[in-house]
């Protein structure tokens, strides 16, 4: 099996440990010593379940006791794909607990990219939910079998037809491997995916736990906070920033929120009395527009979180007036680097500006396409490197190569400004990937599957600006001999087995690509083209 590592500078590793970044704890040990100083202060509620710390503890033991007992080792990889339900963290932290390795994928997830995350990640296990939000995990399991021969067993919270229940692992006694060494990886995240299919993320115990720890200081976490995680918790965002994770950290009590819609969600805060979530700009928006009708007592709600995608400063102005709360804007990337506005700055740096990083060594770089930094408060690239932000993806040379400079400064793809107090602006992107309401689209991935129609000559899939989404897709086609419909295309594109947020939003027929005398272009340009030109058009009718 491909070694998993994550690997920082000696020195500058050294410097990390010695600053109290990394304290040598582990994903398992700190929820182990919350069982042992707060028993009975509830961790976790969802729907119909309400678990103690202990008894989160003991439920992700009998975890870690079933898988070691079905066979499993420490080092194997285990692909996660569960929606938003206790089981979540009963089932992680039973793997950290087993030394697993959870993959994390999201709900929205389909074959492509769970094939994908499996074989790249040799996973030889796979946990699902029976189904959740109208969608039959186990039939996507059934594709993700045969696909994956590595596969031994498909774990089901729920019933299992054909395959393992969780609840009913093996209940022989194996002993538990002692705690792994803080330093090594402890699960593979994944990356919000701007070339291709979603990289692999290597975060260890050390740096992770760090990114959330001082996550949840810096949002003012304690053991009577309630975080509620209305996003899907496998993403990096409602997983540590704080996240679920932060607000165990503090000991504080996690709420599962099965669905962001503003009804679930607001009967959740006002029964839970949720103190603090986190959105992405539509939701937010939705829930905006949502709390001037509501009947819901959101009173309890201190803090709504905004990130994953650009907040405008009109939208944020109108948080507090709507919701009662505070706004703080997140900006921050599965990779690591992560940025918030403070809970006491003042109102405009709140409004305008995406946040500082969390820790005094981040490092961050902002240069122009030659490298070079920008002069003082010019947009350019951001680059950056610290305690908490990777140094290379998961097997993947070619990522790696593109993705991070010779002194080890990930690329983060992000177009930022710095303001005179050292917050960033968000200003757009370098990569050719489409942000649909905090998803983050490859346009060359769903390329790949339109040209694979035999109807379709070629194609460019850009982002559009959509008021709602903050950026919608759009398919540019060139058909073949037998040009499918619109909705035939994206029928097939649906077909291919794809999570449906990366189905276009929209198909544009056109002719030609417009191409540059040598007749060569490069995608990035073409798509820049197509993009401009489509938007002109719509203003030119409007
Ligand atoms: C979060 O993580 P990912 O890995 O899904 O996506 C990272 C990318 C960033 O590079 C940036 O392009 C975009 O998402 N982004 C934002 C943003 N927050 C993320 N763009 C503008 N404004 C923001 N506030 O999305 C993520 C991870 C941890 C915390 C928050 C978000």
């Amino acid at each position: 099996m491909q070694p998993l590592t994550q690997v920082w500078p000696d020195d500058l590793a050294a410097l990390y440990r010695e600053r109290g970044y990394w304290r040598g704890e582990t994903m398992f040990g700190f929820l182990r010593r919350h069982a042992g100083e707060r028993p009975h202060s509830i961790a976790v509620v969802g729907e119909t379940a309400c678990w103690t710390y202990r008894e989160l503890t003991q439920r992700a033991e009998a975890v870690a006791h079933g898988l070691l007992a079905l066979g499993y080792r420490p080092g194997d990889r285990i692909v996660v794909q569960l929606p938003n339900i206790p089981e979540f963290l009963s089932v992680v932290f039973g793997l950290f607990r087993a030394g697993l390795i959870p993959v994390f994928a999201l709900p929205a997830h389909r074959e492509c990219e769970v094939l994908h995350l499996a074989a790249r990640s040799q996973a030889s296990g796979y946990i699902i939910a029976a189904a959740a939000d109208g969608f039959d995990y186990r039939v996507l399991a059934r594709k993700v079998k045969d696909g994956t021969p590595a596969l031994r067993h498909v774990i089901v919270v729920g019933d299992a037809q054909e395959f393992t229940s969780l609840s009913e692992l093996p209940a022989t006694p194996v002993d538990l491997p002692a705690d792994p060494d803080p330093g090594s990886v402890a699960f593979l995240q994944i990356s919000g995916g701007s070339t291709g299919l979603p990289k692999l993320i290597p975060r260890t115990h050390d740096d992770y736990i760090y990114s959330f720890r001082a996550s949840a200081e810096i949002c003012r976490l304690d053991a009577g906070s309630v975080y509620m995680a209305a996003l899907p918790v496998a993403h990096n965002f409602p997983m540590s920033s704080p996240g679920a994770f932060g607000a165990l950290y503090a000991g504080g009590r996690v709420v599962m929120c099965p669905s962001p819609s503003p009804q679930t969600a607001f009967a959740l805060i006002a029964r839970e009395k949720v103190t603090i979530t986190g959105l992405v700009p539509p939701l937010a928006l939705l829930w905006i527009q949502a709390a001037a009708s509501a009947t819901h007592d959101l009173s309890s709600l201190k803090v709504l979180q905004v990130g994953g995608a650009k907040f405008t400063p009109e939208a944020a102005r109108r948080v507090r007036p709507a919701l009662g709360c505070s706004l703080q804007q997140v900006f921050g990337m599965a990779e690591g680097l992560v940025n918030y506005t403070r809970l006491d700055d003042p109102e405009e740096r709140i409004v305008e500006t995406q946040g500082r990083p969390i820790s005094p060594d981040d490092q961050i770089l902002i240069v122009d396409e030659w490298g070079e930094p920008v002069r003082d408060g010019a947009a350019g690239m951001l680059l950056t490197r610290g305690p908490y932000t990777i140094r290379a993806y998961h097997d993947d040379a070619a990522a790696n190569a593109r993705s991070f400079t010779a002194d080890g400064y990930y690329r983060t793809g992000d177009i930022v400004r710095m303001t005179a107090d050292g917050y960033l602006v968000v200003e757009g992107r370098a990569g050719d990937h489409i942000n649909r309401a905090g998803e983050k689209i490859s346009a060359e991935e769903i390329e790949d599957h339109l040209i694979a129609h035999p109807g379709v000559f070629d194609a460019a899939v850009v982002a559009i600006p959509d008021p709602y989404l903050g950026e919608r897709s759009c398919a540019f086609v060139i058909g073949g001999g037998n040009r499918p419909t619109a909705l035939a295309l994206k029928a097939f594109v649906r077909g291919r087995g794809l999570a449906e947020f990366k189905v276009p939003d929209q198909v544009v027929f056109v002719e030609k690509f417009e191409t540059t005398a040598v007749g060569k272009v490069s995608r990035k340009i073409l798509r820049q083209g197509l993009r401009d030109g489509y938007l002109e058009t719509q203003e030119s009718r409007s």
